[in-house]
């Protein structure tokens, strides 16, 4: 069987890896979740106990969670090296540098302003406070990430790989919250903008929007979450 990727939506962290099953070319299908309802279930958290998005329901129909996780599976698969490189060569290397940079301290540091965003009924100088924190720890990343990156068109190279699979699906969290001025992050706003003109991004956000636009081919339908749940549910 072909492997499926549980996408989130709005705004998952998972789009990035949408895009990337597109980079890569190979069969897949999909499932499409709601980030508010439909992990919070009994039967999601049979397949993944932290009730997160992404998961990847394998070709061997395990499920695995974990967007490095998922990352390195697909690498382990791309054997004409799309969306990655040489195992053991630099390239590699620095590949999952970035991936373990952006998926934690890049990622968490938007924590505070999804707390916020969550937590209606808090105090309102809690919530102010916690998106000063939100807005202080996402700066330190951008400016540490603008440094990271050289001048390439992509973060490691001419073509894009997992690490800006892992990039882009994390990244636009600093427009919606506006935390940044993208300005003061020209090598990071660039790299964003070209991602969100690539046809595989385009992809990827038109699905997660519920559109059905028309991709490389390579995914081959999407899967009802409820059929992916039956098996443990029953
Ligand atoms: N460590 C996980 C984190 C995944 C994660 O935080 N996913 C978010 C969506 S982007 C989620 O499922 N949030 C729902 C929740 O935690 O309630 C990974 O890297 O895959």
């Amino acid at each position: 069987m072909e492997p499926i990727l549980v996408y989130g939506h709005p705004l998952g962290s998972s789009m990035g890896l949408v895009a990337a099953l597109e980079w890569l070319g190979q069969p897949y299908r999909a499932t499409r979740v709601d980030l508010f309802t439909d992990i919070h279930t009994d039967a999601y958290r049979r397949l993944n106990g932290r009730g997160e998005a992404p998961l990847l329901i394998t070709d061997k129909g395990e499920p695995l969670s974990e967007t490095i996780a998922i990352g390195l599976w697909l690498e382990a698969r791309d054997r004409e090296r799309r969306i990655s490189f040489a195992p053991g060569s630099r390239e590699a290397d620095l590949m999952h540098q970035y991936m373990a940079f952006l998926n934690t301290g890049f990622t968490q540091a938007f924590a505070g302003y999804w707390v916020a965003l969550e937590s209606e009924d808090a105090d309102p100088r809690d919530r102010d406070a916690w998106r000063r924190l939100g807005r202080r720890l996402v700066n330190d990343r951008h400016a540490k990430l603008e440094a990271m990156i050289g001048d390439t068109p992509y973060l490691l190279g001419d073509k894009p790989t997992l690490a800006d699979a892992v990039f882009v699906g994390v990244a636009r969290w600093a427009d919606f919250h506006q935390a940044i001025d993208p300005a003061a992050y020209p090598k990071v706003t660039a790299l964003k903008a070209r991602l969100h003109e690539d046809p595989a991004v385009r992809f990827a956000v038109a699905l997660e929007d519920g559109e059905g636009p028309p991709g490389s081919g390579a995914l081959k339908g999407h899967v009802p979450l409820y059929e992916l749940l039956a098996p443990v549910s029953a």
